[in-house]
């Protein structure tokens, strides 16, 4: 049993500049792995809920795609728009850079922090640095920039200093009891997590341009005991991106298909058989409806 006064719960948003690992950070908070990453920019699209918790607290993180500038599209537009409504309605807000790095990217988003919400200050990827040493004046240049609750350096990947980071939060979360059931982990259907298991195997293994014109549609989804059935397709622009996907033989597909399951099964803990197509479907990232049936809000 919790005890119920003097425990803590709240919506915690990680905003920060695309690919300074703010959902490798979630995913090692709540360890499991809920929110896709890659080496690329812009991996996340969607928010998506991740929930920690513990016998005083309970963390509802909100990861958010990177804010980003470069394109125009529509897609982009939403994404935008998604990390500033997750500003809104949260206790905390994890803004997050990476360990001596602060740039344009990093200043547009900087901008958009509201100065009525606690803002704890993340220093990512600790684990680059040769000399901790460097640490301090990156830490007194970027207080000067912004009036942060407290500034706390980690390294999500090797799961360093995490502990700090949740007793850090917890000081600015309000008493409540929690929202959720300790075994619900996220707000995201299965099906949801599924597309995007494939998505990221498309971002990991195909080269640069190819990933951002790919979108995941699950077209079945079943159970059958312990047995998940599930149909997916890959959504391309062009007739060549397709080839690519599908890769000499079919090669390609096949593995990006295999590792999919492997992480779906992993997460599901059940037996996955997984059907994978691959589309065309030209202009999908600037056409309204279609981003609505993907799941875009
Ligand atoms: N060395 C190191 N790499 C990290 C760390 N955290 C994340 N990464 C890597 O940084 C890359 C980007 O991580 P993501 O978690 O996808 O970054 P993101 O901020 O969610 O990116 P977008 O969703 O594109 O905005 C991946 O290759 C991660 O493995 C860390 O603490 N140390
Ligand atoms: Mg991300």
């Amino acid at each position: 049993m919790m005890s119920i006064s003097g425990y803590k719960t709240g919506y915690v948003a990680i905003v920060g500049r695309p690919n300074v690992g703010k959902s490798t950070l979630l995913n090692h908070l709540i360890k499991q792995k809920i929110s896709i990453t890659s080496r690329k920019a812009q991996t996340t699209r969607f928010r998506i809920h991740g929930i920690l918790t513990d016998a005083h607290s309970q963390f509802i993180f909100v990861d958010t795609p990177g804010f980003q500038r470069r394109y125009r599209s529509q897609l982009n537009q939403l994404m935008n728009r998604v990390v500033q409504q997750s500003m809104q309605d949260v206790d905390v807000i994890l803004f997050v850079v990476e360990a001596g790095r602060f740039g344009h990217e990093d200043e547009l988003v900087l901008e958009q922090l509201p100065n009525n919400i606690p803002v704890i200050l993340v220093i990512n990827k600790t684990d680059f640095l040769t000399d901790k040493l460097q640490l301090l004046p990156f830490m007194q240049k970027m207080a000067n920039l912004f009036d942060f609750a407290t500034i706390v350096p980690v390294s999500a990947l090797q799961n360093k200093q995490l502990s700090d980071l949740t007793a850090a939060i917890r000081n600015h979360l309000p008493e409540n009891p929690p929202f959720f059931t300790e075994d619900e982990i996220t707000d995201r259907s299965e099906r949801f997590l599924a597309a995007e298991l494939l998505r990221e195997k498309v971002f990991r293994q195909i080269g640069e341009e190819v990933p951002y014109s790919v979108s995941v549609m699950i077209e079945q989804f079943t159970q059958e005991g312990n047995l998940y059935r599930i149909h997916a397709c890959i959504l391309v622009e062009r007739e060549n991106q397709k080839a690519i996907i599908i890769g000499k033989q079919g090669k390609k597909l096949k593995d990006m298909a295999t590792q999919a399951r492997k992480d779906m099964e992993a997460l599901f803990g059940s037996k996955v058989y997984l059907e994978v197509w691959v589309k065309v479907r030209s202009g999908w990232a600037d056409d309204a409806v279609a981003l609505k049936s993907l799941g875009y809000e």
